[in-house]
Formats: C-alpha cells, structure tokens, sequence
C-alpha cells in the first residue's frame, strides 16, 4: 500500500530515526495533524501561544531567533510545556551553508538548536555535505532532518530538477533525513517520507509578501501531504479564546481530511 494512504500511526514503523517515529506516534495518538508556527517576537507571547495552542497539535514550529528577548530559561520552559502537552518541536533554521559551519550553527552559539529541537530543516542548495555535517551534530542526538524541496511562495526557485535532486539527497540519508518541507508528496520514490506543508489558512489566499495560502483539506487530501503547518492563521487573534478556537478549527479540519484520504480506495 502507498505509504500516504497508511496510518500515521502504522507508519511509524516504515523509519528507523527517533523523532519520525515518535512525530507519528504522537499524531496518532493526539488525532493531529497540525503543527502552530509561532512567529512571534516576545518570549512571554510565545510561551503563552503555546500553551494555549498544545493540546491540538502534534508539532510546534519555532523561528528561535525572531525573540527578542531570548534566554536560554526560556528552553527550558518550552521542553517544558512539550511534556506537558505532547508536542516535538521543529526549529525552522533553513540552514543552507557549507557542512562544518552548519554544524556549528547547529550545535553552538547562543540558541544550541540540537539540544532542544526534536526536528529540523536545511536548504539543499549547497548540496549534501549539508547533511553530513548537520548529521554529525543530530544523529547521535536522535534528531530528524527535513529538506526544503518545494516553497509556499510566489515564485519559488526550488522546482523541477531542484526539487527532483533535493528528493535524491534524502533518499541516500535515510538515517538522519525523514521527510521534505513541500507542498505535495512527490512521486518517483519508493521510501517513506514525512511531508510538512507551510502555506495554509482558511480565510487568507497570501500576505502581500509573496506567501500563499491553500486549505488544510487541499493540502492533506489532494496533495497527500502529512502535516498542515500553519503561522498566523492560528495565532492572528488577539484573546487566548480567539487562538485556542483557531487551533481547534484547524485541528479539526486537518484531522478529517486525513481520515478522508486513508479510506480512499
Ligand atoms: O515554503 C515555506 C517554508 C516555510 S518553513 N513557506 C513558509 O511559509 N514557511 C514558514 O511557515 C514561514 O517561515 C513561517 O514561519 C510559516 C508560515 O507562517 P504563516 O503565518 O504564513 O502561516
């Protein structure tokens, strides 16, 4: 059977790499598909948006260095919170540099990403020494990687034979990359991959900046896409009620629609 129309939960089973497994498990488990992006620049809003947001998504979304306030308590509290209410997090550092640079942005400097981000993300532009270097720091860690195969923005560069090589890179490190930030499953491999999908609102087409929005339904069942990742869809609204409402909405709408495309035929 194709590997989209399984279970979340039936494919934890098809990955050897920690953090896939237990991002399945945790969705099966949660009935959630959705992960919040937090994009927020106060220490206190973003640990009060998760909070409030945790207990419907399976995966939470930071941009570390957008805080303006940052300190390194603050990740305590965040592991914190992802005990609390079952999440993994997912430091969206598109790295895109040479293999040892990478590897240091990764493990040092202020933010420390390996020590507390279950999942993260690299560009596959500088071609795969990004791997080798970003693996050397989070394997042992039992870290995942994603490639950016595709973007959700008006006229992305990463197409074509982009994408097609970017799919190539994952499938020879299957051990440490676990899935693609794009916007559809691609074609053309037999290996199981996760993929996340940024670019989704229910009552936004874009942002003026080039972001573009589709539907958790368009994303999850026609492009068989696993995770719905959305920013300020979500976290837009000005009362926690506001934002919790949103979560539950989206939780909602991508969770049915999982269930729509596991009983297709
Ligand atoms: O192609 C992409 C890849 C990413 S990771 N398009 C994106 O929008 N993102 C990220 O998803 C972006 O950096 C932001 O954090 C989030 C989308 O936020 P929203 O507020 O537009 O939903």
């Amino acid at each position: 059977m194709s590997s989209h129309l399984q279970s979340y939960g039936q494919r934890a089973q098809n990955f050897t790499n920690p953090a896939a497994k237990l991002l399945l498990e945790t969705m099966e488990r949660k009935k959630s598909n959705l992960a919040v992006s937090v994009d927020v620049t106060k220490t206190k809003d973003f640990l009060s948006i998760i909070d409030t947001v945790g207990p419907f998504v399976c995966l939470i979304k930071t941009h570390i260095d957008i805080l303006e306030d940052f300190d390194p308590s603050l990740i305590t509290q965040l592991k914190e919170l992802s005990q609390k209410h079952n999440f993994l997090i997912f430091e969206d550092r598109k790295f895109a540099d040479i293999g040892n640079t990478v590897a240091l942005q990764y493990s040092r400097g202020v933010h420390r990403i390996a020590d507390w981000a279950h999942i993260t993300n690299a560009h596959a532009v500088p071609g795969p020494g990004i791997i080798t270097g970003l693996s050397s720091v989070g394997l042992p860690l039992g870290r995942g990687l994603l490639l950016l195969a595709e973007m959700s923005t008006k006229g992305s560069l990463a197409t074509g034979a982009y994408t097609d090589a970017t799919l190539r890179m994952a499938e020879n490190n299957r051990d440490f990359v676990v899935g693609f930030v794009a916007q559809q499953r691609m074609g053309g491999h037999h290996e199981d991959f996760l993929v996340l999908t940024p670019g989704v609102g229910l009552d936004s087409k874009g942002d003026g900046m080039g972001q573009q929005y589709r539907t958790p339904r368009e994303v999850i069942l026609d492009s068989a896409c696993d995770v719905i990742i959305v920013g300020r869809g979500i976290y837009g609204g000005d009362t926690a009620e506001s934002v919790r409402a949103q979560a539950q909405r989206y939780q909602d709408a991508g969770w049915s629609s999982y269930l729509e495309r596991i009983s297709l035929p």
